[in-house]
Order: structure tokens, then C-alpha cells, then sequence
């Protein structure tokens, strides 16, 4: 099934918001790290996708790059690891 991008950006702040549990408006490596880890997904794989989401190449994941990940992710239509987050298992 394919999600389209309004779709994915509308979990993509879902997750955000739930992954941020600290509430100060930011995903840290640890948060990130730790929600993927309550979702069953191991650790290699949380990490590569940090890494992919981390377009400002810096140690956290802002709500502005959710987004731009999950708009991504949606056109290219192979969210690939990022369906863990953004799409249907
Ligand atoms: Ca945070």
C-alpha cells in the first residue's frame, strides 16, 4: 500500500511529538533512539536512520526535518527503514 505524502507528514508529527518526551521541542539521538527501541526496531537500524533523517548534521532531529523526511520518503514511494516510523507495517 502506498501512503501518500500528506499522509506520512501527518505521522511524521505524530511520531515526533510522542518520540519528543522531554517536550522541549526537539528529538535527541537518545530520544530517538529509545522510541525506536519501544517499537521493536533494533538498534542498527534506528541508528541508520537517524543518520538519514539527520539533514542538518547535527545530534538532533528537528519537527522541520520530520517533515522533510516523511515528504521525502513519499516521493520517492520506498520509505524503505523509515516505514518503521512514517508508514504501515
Ligand atoms: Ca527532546
Amino acid at each position: 500500500m502506498t501512503l501518500s505524502a500528506e499522509q506520512m507528514r501527518v505521522t511524521a508529527a505524530k511520531v515526533f511529538d510522542e518520540a519528543d518526551t522531554d517536550k522541549d521541542g526537539t528529538v535527541s539521538v537518545e530520544e530517538f533512539l529509545i522510541y525506536l527501541q519501544g517499537k521493536g526496531v533494533d538498534m542498527h537500524t534506528a541508528q541508520n536512520l537517524f543518520l538519514q533523517m539527520n539533514f542538518q548534521r547535527d545530534t538532533l532531529l528537528t519537527r522541520t526535518e520530520f517533515d522533510l523526511a516523511a515528504t521525502r520518503y513519499a516521493d520517492t514511494g520506498q520509505p524503505g527503514e523509515a516505514s518503521v516510523l512514517f508508514g504501515e507495517r
